[in-house]
């Protein structure tokens, strides 16, 4: 059977297989999605995007432009994910584009120092209090990677606490009682890391200090520090509690282990200072990506300039990547950067933000609906549980499986958010009030379908 005749064949079979789930005309997503699973594990390049837990048909996009997506059968969403974070300034802002025109005339990539390098790096060190010295990588796992790999170094013991829920990428120590997609999908800490990759990993109940205290009291000299999201995003939208980011700073300085912010997604994202300009606690080192990268592959770790300097050729523990420090994406990442530092755009994110759960809330409410929600800056979550949600076991208590109905609805009316419960809602500086209102009113008619 020749190529065309068996693609023809292969179109007109999906067509047959393929039916109408919904008043929204998503054919072509399915034609798509279909072939994308025969091609790649899942169909998808990360597995939160095949809308596991909240079923139906993923959404394939065509393009983007400030608050809006648009799908291959021509659907316009307003997006509350925004590409789970880096387009906080909009989908292909104008200023980032222009300038990303200007930087690939002079090439793509060229694995030698470059003076945009020095730009980002300056930018980065003067935002973040607790940086001073900043090596940039290609994703936020390497950043985790790389900075658990320093903590290591620096103390010389092997121990690591993270938080249950809590997500710093998909290394295998991390890939304990992970939050994001390993929680959406419900693995069990996934297969294939070895018992050695994980036994050094400690967990306990984000914002119970008292977990903590009891594993450094247990472990007193082989803890080399603690990793957190300092507001969480990837077991849904979780605050840290007052108190509880001190009580850490408290708990590593009297135990001699480094503590670790995981800005991945809170750097410039709740404050041009991150979580830590925020509430004033300074971490040992922080871990950067998404927004540092305005959509092009970027992550960094920095912190203390005496940790710092043991990542080589500096010292003497290794990290390396072929495209790190990419001019492109070093250009987008600084007029992103550029684009938050101006005036009033925190204040902006925050009041469209607040109004948009306020709105969630309050019709939720009128719907006789359990939920729980806030936002901090332009991150936003909600969970249908009465709340509080303050830690792992919370969040996991509330209704997924209304949430996975809410968000079929929105779908219907246009709005994206996030394909599970698991997961923050991203606001940008291109969202209009108009947006907040047409997504209030899809809310409002979704929670009365569904309830
Ligand atoms: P990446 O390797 O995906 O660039 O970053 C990993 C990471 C590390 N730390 C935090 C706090 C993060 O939120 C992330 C990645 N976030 C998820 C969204 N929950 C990425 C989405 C996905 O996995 O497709």
């Amino acid at each position: 059977m020749d190529v065309f005749r068996s693609q023809a064949y292969f179109e007109l079979s999906v067509k047959h297989i393929l039916v109408r789930t919904s008043s929204l005309n998503t054919i072509r997503s399915q034609e798509i999605f279909v072939a994308a699973q025969k091609l790649m594990p899942g169909g998808v390049s990360s597995p939160v995007r095949a809308f596991k837990s909240v079923g139906g048909q993923p959404i394939v996009f065509d393009r983007v432009k400030g608050a809006y997506a648009w799908d291959v059968d021509g659907n316009r969403f307003i997006d509350y994910i925004g590409s789970w974070g880096p387009a906080i300034c909009g989908h292909a802002n104008p200023e980032v584009i222009n300038a990303l025109h200007e930087a690939l005339e002079k090439g793509t990539s060229f694995g030698a120092p470059c003076i945009l390098e020095n730009t980002l790096a300056e930018m980065v060190i003067d935002a973040v209090p607790s940086i001073e010295s900043v090596r940039f990588v290609n994703s936020g796992t390497e950043a985790c990677m790389s900075a658990l790999r320093l903590m290591r170094a620096f103390t010389g013991r092997d121990k690591v606490i993270k938080f249950e829920g809590c997500y710093h990428g998909h290394a295998d120590m991390f890939l304990v009682k992970a939050g994001s997609g390993v929680a959406t999908l419900g693995l069990p800490n996934s297969p294939g890391v070895p018992n050695g990759s994980a036994v050094d990993t400690l967990t306990a109940p984000y914002n119970c200090l008292e977990s903590v205290k009891r594993l450094f009291a247990e472990n007193p000299d082989s803890i080399s520090g603690v990793i957190l999201e300092p507001i969480v995003g990837n077991a849904g939208f979780i605050a840290p509690q007052p108190g509880f980011l001190e009580g850490l700073r408290e708990l590593t300085n009297e135990y001699g282990a480094l503590l670790v912010f995981d800005e991945v997604m809170t750097g410039f994202r709740i404050g041009y200072g991150g979580a830590q300009g925020k509430y004033g606690v300074t971490p040992d080192l922080t871990t950067l990506g998404k927004i540092i990268g305005g959509g092009l592959p970027v992550g960094a770790y920095g912190g203390r300039a005496d940790i710092m300097n043991m990542v080589a050729p500096a010292g003497i523990m290794y990290q390396a990547g072929t495209l790190s420090g990419n001019p492109l994406a070093m250009t987008a990442g600084i007029k992103t950067l550029e684009l938050l530092k101006r005036e009033g755009t925190y204040e902006r994110l925050e009041i469209i933000t607040n109004r948009l759960i306020k709105g969630i809330v309050s019709a939720a409410n009128t719907t006789g609906l359990p939920i729980t929600g806030s936002n901090i800056s332009a991150m936003f979550g909600f969970f249908f549980c009465k709340g509080p949600v303050n830690n792992f076991e919370d969040a996991k208590a509330s209704d997924t499986q209304l949430f996975a109905r809410l968000h079929r609805a929105m779908l219907e009316r246009g709005i994206y958010l996030a394909p599970s419960a698991f997961e923050a809602g991203f606001i940008s500086l291109a969202h209009s009030d108009t947006d907040i209102d047409i997504t209030i009113t899809a809310f409002k008619e979704s929670f009365e379908e569904i309830a």
